[in-house]
């Protein structure tokens, strides 16, 4: 991609009207262009990075077993009535008549959906377990949205629902989620502690928040620092490695403040390893036995002529909050560097011509570069305008692509200046540094 041809509009300083540093960089650099109040168009550099994060969101579902599905954003008020949370739910829902005077609403969540899509189809026991989810725009009118993307009204979310036999099944069905939520954030280069929570509108009495460090979180947190060396490596989805795991995080006190009681922090934390601080919620998880499947009517035969209702739990991620989550763990403000993962970073090469106006030969051996990296899979961006070296490195370092190329009047050849940003520059051939990115490609 030639920068002269993308639509990446770049501010020269950071937008005032920004508070922290991932709305500011998301404004400055052209990610997302607010519609209006809470609600976000996505532009290329940024729907770039928030699809690879669905990607990974998706990877990590399927591999626990869960179906993909694609429920509508706009549901009927009916289904809501009979769960009993048209009212309960408030201002946040934004409540919609159709020609025909329905009352209809833009899905807050999606719970009473997925419950109906069961009842309608599943009546054994035999169906059982069921994990389904899916990615797809949310509305909830908060009355304050803050921070860009953070918390805005319409915004990405990835949505699971689980059902279940019985609590210990669905348990077994908690955990799998658990488990599945450390390892897409760890695949998105980020520590997310999970923290008893409240359950607020979702309902039921075990949930977990899974929460990233942030001095501009709007969390608050109380945790045993020791919960940060903990790890997910080498769980598999049998049920008791699952259970263990869990466990082993839940041995450490780390709760959110709904659920702070200073007397237990106290108790069970020493001194030196107590640590009061802010985070973001990238993740939420429930489990609420049968608040929707009894009043809904969902349930399934058992073997003996019995019925219950399935057991189910609910699990988000905000998808597009993450963007910005990875930018408040990465990007480093005073130096102006973004440094995206390259598992999500919106290119995976800067190539970067010391261009001269009276010889094309710089952009041209630039173009052949980039069109042979693009064929390996390695994803480029050319900065073809006129502008000098170090405001081109500067440009590169806020869009940040993980690796730079710098070609000039004096590449000959196949030796090439090359630079993973933040660390030594080396002279290399291309063969090399298509290796280097294959690798860490195949890695992340
Ligand atoms: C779980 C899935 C639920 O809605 N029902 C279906 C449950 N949980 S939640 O905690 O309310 O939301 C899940 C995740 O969505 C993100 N999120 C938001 N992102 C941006 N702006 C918002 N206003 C917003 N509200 C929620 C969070 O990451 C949250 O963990």
């Amino acid at each position: 991609m030639l920068i002269s041809k993308s639509f990446i509009p770049i501010l020269k300083n950071n937008p005032s009207e920004a508070k922290i540093k991932s709305h500011q960089l998301m404004l400055r650099v052209g990610m997302i262009k607010q519609s209006s109040a809470g609600i976000y168009s996505w532009l290329p550099l940024g729907f770039k990075v928030m699809k690879k994060i669905e990607k990974i969101v998706r990877e990590e579902q399927n591999k626990i077993g869960a179906q993909e599905i694609l429920m509508p954003t706009i549901q009927s008020s009916e289904i809501w009535k009979e769960s009993g949370r048209y009212e309960d739910y408030g201002e946040e829902m934004l409540r919609i008549k159709d020609r025909q005077d329905r009352e209809m609403l833009y899905g807050p969540t999606n719970e009473e959906l997925v419950t109906d899509i069961f009842r309608s189809s599943l009546k054994s026991y035999k169906s059982l377990p069921q994990l389904l989810y899916h990615i797809q725009w949310k509305f909830r009118d908060e009355i304050r949205p803050r921070f860009g993307i953070m918390r805005c009204r319409e915004f990405f979310m990835k949505d699971a629902y689980s059902f279940d036999i019985n609590d210990e099944e669905a348990f077994f069905s908690y955990n799998k989620f658990f488990l599945s939520y450390l390892k897409t954030f760890k695949r998105l280069n980020l520590t997310a502690i999970p923290m008893a929570a409240d359950t607020g509108p979702i309902g039921g009495n075990l949930s977990h928040e899974f929460i990233i460090l942030a001095e501009t979180g709007e969390s608050k947190i109380f945790t045993d620092k020791r919960v940060f060396d903990l790890n997910s490596d080498g769980t598999n989805l049998e049920k008791k490695s699952l259970e263990d795991l869990r466990k082993k995080y839940e041995q450490f006190y780390s709760v959110t403040d709904e659920k702070f009681n200073k007397e237990e922090f106290e108790k069970q934390v020493s001194e030196q390893n107590r640590l009061i601080t802010k985070g973001i919620e990238v993740g939420h998880i429930f489990y609420f036995g049968d608040k929707y499947s009894k009043p809904m009517g969902a349930s399934v035969d058992l073997p003996g002529g019995k019925k219950d209702f399935v057991k189910m739990g609910s699990y988000g991620i905000g998808v597009s909050r993450l963007v910005g989550a990875i930018i408040e763990a990465k990007y480093d403000e005073k130096n102006e560097v973004m440094k995206w993962p390259i598992s999500v970073a919106p290119y995976d090469i800067a190539i970067i011509p010391m261009m001269n106006k009276n010889d094309n030969s710089i952009l041209d051996k630039s173009n052949k570069i980039s069109l042979e990296l693009e064929n390996n899979g390695i994803e480029t961006i050319i900065d073809d305008t006129d502008e000098n070296l170090s405001s081109k490195i500067k440009k590169m370092n806020l869009i940040g692509a993980p690796y730079q190329i710098i070609i000039g009047k004096k590449t000959e050849g196949e030796i090439l200046e090359f630079q993973e940003v933040g660390k030594e520059p080396q002279k290399i051939s291309l063969k090399e540094i298509i290796k280097i990115l294959k690798e860490q490609k195949v890695k992340n």
